[in-house]
């Protein structure tokens, strides 16, 4: 199955991300990956990854105030009770009412914070029976997919340029060249894999995530999943991509010395250019093909 379609040129995509000025590979833009200097989120590209990140926007500005307050209380406490501005201290141990409003006012914002952060954490945690079941498996250094519902794999996805491909953990001309063949850049190096997993936009996608010999974690950062991959157990998670595109991710869990090279590339295509992979992955085939994801520009987001 690895073969060498996958090292297919696509010269059209590289001057569709030229011309666009936005990082395209196979017709699709490449939405979620880290950026050089980068601290905030990825683009948020699932109702999960939206909730989440409006829940950090809102518990950073509570943080922020409570902060300033604190630092506002130090800044008074030194500046007018200072051993020389205030020789003769107060002796007094208790207030109540003060002491009675750092209780309360705490215990209000924690509610405050539940309110909106339990709901989001139990969507996270209920799992729809899925458009689409994806079997995943993390493997010493790589990840395995299964669509056990389309007859689909499994099959496996190794990073380009990785020690299952050939190379030798560095990034060289061979390697270059190799991501470029697949359609990504040198930008894409440790997160590109030579197949991906494959979903429909809009779709529910549910996980099945598991582990073959050590404990592994899928994720996806920009749909707000995470997962650890443990054997013998199959743990669930969902998302549901809202707009097309590639998303990486790495595992997150330190599963040996290779972990750092088994990164995780889902594309996200229209219904049409999906079912179009099933039936070409059916096949035996699970490389997308050019062909299958949309290729006029105009058709696509704008990465922001
Ligand atoms: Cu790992």
């Amino acid at each position: 199955m690895r073969g060498m379609t996958y090292l297919r040129g696509l010269a059209l995509s590289g001057f569709v991300a030229l011309a666009s000025g936005s990082a395209l590979a196979q017709g699709l833009e490449i939405v979620g990956q880290p950026v050089p200097k980068g601290i905030g989120f990825q683009p948020a590209s699932s109702e999960l990854a939206h909730d989440q990140q409006w829940l950090d926007h809102m518990v950073l500005v509570i943080i922020s105030i409570i902060t300033a307050f604190v630092l506002g209380l130090l800044l008074i406490v030194i500046v007018r009770y200072n051993s020389r501005a205030n020789p003769v201290p107060k002796k007094f141990t208790h207030n109540t009412p003060v002491e009675v409003a750092w209780t309360v006012i705490p215990i209000i914002i924690l509610i405050f914070i539940g309110v909106f952060s339990v709901p989001a954490l139990k969507k996270q945690q209920t799992f729809p029976a899925g458009d689409v079941v994806v079997k995943i498996t993390g493997n010493q250094w790589y990840w395995t997919y299964e669509y056990p519902n389309e007859g689909i794999g499994p099959y496996d996805s190794y990073m380009i340029g990785g020690l299952n491909l050939g190379g030798d953990g560095r990034f060289n001309e061979q390697v270059e060249a190799d991501l470029k063949a697949a359609g990504y850049s040198k930008d894409q190096w440790l997160l590109a894999t030579d197949t991906a997993m494959v979903v429909p936009v809009g779709s529910k996608v549910l996980l099945q995530i598991t582990g073959a010999d050590v404990i592994h974690s899928w994720t996806i950062p920009a749909f707000a999943v995470k997962q650890d991959a443990v054997p013998g157990r199959i743990a669930h998670a969902w998302f549901a991509a809202d707009r097309e595109g590639i998303f990486f991710g790495q595992c997150s869990e330190l599963c040996g010395k290779d972990h750092a090279y088994m990164p995780i590339t889902v594309k996200v295509v229209s219904p049409e250019a999906y079912a179009a992979w099933v039936e070409q992955a059916k096949g035996g085939n699970v490389v997308l093909a050019e062909a299958a994801a949309p290729a006029a520009p105009t058709a696509l987001a704008s990465n922001d």
